[in-house]
C-alpha cells in the first residue's frame, strides 16, 4: 500500500493573524485537479465512504474536527487518524476506504483527479477483491 496511502504535507503560511494553507497543482497536489467537494453536518456515529476507485486519486483533508480512514488493501489494513488541516491524506486506486469516528462539526475536504463517476466505483467489497484479483 505504500505508494497508494501516504500523508501529504500541506503549505502553512503563518503571521500574527492566524494561518493560511493552500492546495495547489504540484505542490502539494500530484494531480490534476477535477473535483473537489466536502463532507459535513456529519451525525454522530457516522460511517462514509466503504468503497475503493478504480481509477480515482484523491486527497482527504480535514479542515475542521478529526475523524478516523480505515484504508484496506488485499493484504494489509491500516487506520489514521487525520485532525490538522495542513495534513492530508493521499489514496490512490484500488483501495478501499471508510471514514468513521467523526468529530463534532468535522468537515472533510477533498480533492480528486477525476470527476464524478459512479462508474468508477467498487461499492461492494467481495467485487473490490474480483476486480483486484483479475
Ligand atoms: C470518496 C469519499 C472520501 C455526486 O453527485 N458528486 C460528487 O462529486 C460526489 C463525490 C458524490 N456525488 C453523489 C454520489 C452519491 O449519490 O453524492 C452521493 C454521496 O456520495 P458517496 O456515498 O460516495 O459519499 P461518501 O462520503 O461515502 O464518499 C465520498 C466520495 O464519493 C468518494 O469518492 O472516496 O467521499
Amino acid at each position: 500500500m505504500d505508494e497508494k496511502v501516504k500523508i501529504i504535507e500541506i503549505p502553512k503560511i503563518s503571521d500574527q493573524r492566524g494561518n493560511l494553507s493552500f492546495i495547489s497543482y504540484g505542490n502539494p497536489i500530484p494531480f490534476d485537479i477535477k473535483n473537489v467537494f466536502y463532507i459535513y453536518d456529519i451525525p454522530g456515529g457516522t460511517k462514509r465512504g466503504g468503497h475503493a476507485h478504480k481509477k480515482l486519486e484523491q486527497i482527504l483533508i480535514p479542515l475542521s474536527g478529526s475523524f478516523d480512514v480505515v484504508v484496506k488493501d488485499t493484504k494489509n489494513e491500516s487506520v489514521i487518524h487525520l485532525n490538522r488541516p495542513n495534513r492530508g491524506l493521499y489514496i490512490g486506486p484500488l483501495i478501499w476506504r471508510e471514514m468513521k469516528n467523526f468529530s463534532s462539526g468535522s468537515v472533510c475536504l477533498v480533492v480528486a483527479s477525476l470527476k464524478y463517476d459512479e462508474k468508477d466505483y467498487l461499492r461492494d467489497f467481495a467485487e473490490f477483491i474480483r476486480y483486484i484479483r483479475k
